[in-house]
């Protein structure tokens, strides 16, 4: 008989905008020969934790395994696994991915988790599939996290599995073309993910602690074979990259470009400033051939002492970032730029500088997009950033409720993170200078935001941006209810 092992994704964006649920499709994958895998996505349905009880019990399932990033995806996660533990006692709770990875100890001490994998999941979820099923201690299974006799233990990180050596996604188990998309790179617009973590160890990002500097990449071949799958199979035109770093090996780049030339898939990927600019004029050429069309960077900061206080590493520099904006301005692939604003001990002092090198980029390359995000701490030993956070009052929460309040929900989204140093008239600020520079060069990734309207807004906001006045940007917010602009797309960075 073959076991069913269910799998769910919590609700992490609005409706219509689902992307494959890869975190989960990549451990499926490893288990999918021997067992049946049922996806349940909160992001498809309104109540999800009715549909596991009733398909744990249709199935008789004795795993629910869940995939967890802060912010919504968490805050509904936390009242589902509540509510399926207490009518199905036996299930067996495991959650992986971001959140448990970092924040482990609140989980188990809560109750209504029973294990927690850390870090690159595939291999440990199969060992702890198997021994759910078939008998064996789970208890000396690597990257495990769980709690007995209230204390927490967590086992050593299992090493690391080169990705061609992984099984492809199982993508036959679900409904595929419920998650092709319509976004500005195409009408059938899919989602992919090359890699496994970045060697780099800027200390406000929570990529570190999940991959402790390693990156792992599937070969050009291999990741030019699944996107030719995915357009005979769903036709797609557009293809977004998900992972952290695409572009760390250079000769990689330029052979998946050279392989998927001619295709028609217009494709997004996320890398560095410094890898980036250190590329060939021959690799920039191949890229833009392959249809290349926006590639996210994070920029972070205006401040070449602040990159040095965030451990940014590499050649990072705002004079690289500078060079780079214009380079790609040749190529006429779109930069699309993050920022870490409001960094303590000065948040003040961080976000004019990074105004004003923002207001320099645009001058260079005006089609650069951008995304404006507030420093939250993440943890991670030896960061200079936690220990001032910590220095002036910041905590994580003590209890997963806490993690479910909004304030919490609304600090994941490091838009408005309620930290104590971060106060309101610095918010305001921070807002204020969005509101204007998003009127005045509107995203392209907003594709109902054409024509008149687009010249509307560059004409109420033109003086504002020329005078640097920011303050009460009333008529700008009003259109924006009208006509409901937004702010740059992006996956979460
Ligand atoms: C795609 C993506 C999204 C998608 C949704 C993804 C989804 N699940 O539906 C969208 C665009 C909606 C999104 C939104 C957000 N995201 Co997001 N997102 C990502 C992104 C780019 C890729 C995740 C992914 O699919 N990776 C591919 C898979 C295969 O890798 P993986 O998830 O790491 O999975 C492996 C392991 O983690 C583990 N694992 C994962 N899940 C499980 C489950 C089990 C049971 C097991 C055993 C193992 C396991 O095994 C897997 C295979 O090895 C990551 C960055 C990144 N590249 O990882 C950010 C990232 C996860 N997002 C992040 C953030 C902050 C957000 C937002 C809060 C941003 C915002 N301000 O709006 C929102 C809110 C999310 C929400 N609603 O809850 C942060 C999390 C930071 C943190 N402190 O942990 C990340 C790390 C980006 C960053 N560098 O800061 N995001
Ligand atoms: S911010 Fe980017 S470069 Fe830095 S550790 Fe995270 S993924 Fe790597």
């Amino acid at each position: 008989m073959r076991h069913t092992v269910l799998l769910y994704n919590p609700v992490s964006t609005s409706k219509g905008k689902q992307r494959l649920p890869l975190s989960l499709l990549a451990v499926a994958a490893v288990i999918a020969a021997d067992y049946d895998v049922e996806f349940i996505d909160g992001n498809l349905m309104d109540d999800p934790a009715a549909q596991i009880i009733e398909r744990a019990r249709a199935t008789q399932a004795k795993l629910l395994a869940v995939t967890v990033m802060p912010g919504p995806q968490l805050r509904q996660a936390i009242p589902v696994c509540k509510q399926v533990k207490a009518a199905l006692p036996d299930l067996t709770i495991l959650w992986g991915g971001y959140f448990p990875t970092q924040h482990y100890e609140v989980i188990l001490q809560d109750g209504s988790v029973d294990y927690v994998i850390q870090g690159q999941g595939e291999a440990p979820f199969r060992q702890f599939v198997d021994r759910i099923h078939h008998g064996g201690s789970l208890t000396d299974i690597p990257s495990l996290a769980y709690a007995e006799h209230g204390a927490v233990h967590v086992n050593p990180r299992a090493p690391n599995v080169p990705m061609d050596n992984l099984p492809l996604m199982p993508y036959d188990r679900l409904d595929v073309s419920r998650y092709v998309g319509n976004t500005y790179l195409g009408n059938r617009v899919l989602n992919h993910n090359t890699s496994f973590g970045c060697p780099f160890a800027c200390n406000f990002c929570a990529v570190v602690a999940l991959a402790n500097r390693r990156w792992l990449p599937e070969s050009a071949e291999r990741v030019a074979n699944i996107v030719t799958h995915m357009q005979d199979k769903w036709h797609i035109n557009g293809l977004e990259f998900h992972d952290m770093d695409f572009f760390v090996k250079e000769d990689r780049t330029a052979e998946f470009s050279e392989r998927i030339t001619g295709k028609g898939i217009q494709w997004w990927g996320l890398g560095r400033v410094d890898t980036l600019m250190s590329y060939s004029d021959d690799t920039w050429a191949k890229m833009q051939r392959s249809g290349a069309k926006m590639i996210f960077m994070g920029a972070e900061s205006g401040d070449d002492e602040t990159l040095k206080r965030m451990n940014k590493g590499g050649k990072s520099g705002t004079e690289v970032t500078l060079a780079l904006v214009e380079r790609m301005k040749h190529y006429g692939i779109v930069p699309e730029l993050s920022f870490v604003m409001g960094n303590p001990p000065d948040p003040r002092a961080d976000i004019e500088s990074t105004i004003q090198f923002i207001r320099k980029i645009k001058r260079i390359n005006p089609a650069t997009e951008l995304v404006l995000y507030i420093y939250t701490p993440v943890p991670q030993e030896g960061s200079i950033l936690l220990d001032e956070a910590t220095k002036l009052g910041f905590a994580f929460p003590k209890t997963l409720d806490e993690w479910a309040s909004p304030e919490w929900a609304k600090f994941s989204m490091r838009r408005d993170p309620g930290t104590p140093w971060f106060k309101d008239s610095v918010r305001t600020r921070v807002r204020n200078f969005e509101s204007v520079i998003n009127a005045y060069y509107p995203t392209v990734t907003d594709m109902r935001l054409q024509g008149q309207w687009r010249k509307a807004l560059q004409m109420l906001s033109g003086w504002r941006y020329r005078m640097e006045y920011y303050q009460w940007p009333y008529e700008l917010k009003a259109l924006q209810r009208v006509i409901h602009y937004r702010r740059p797309e992006t996956t979460g960075f």
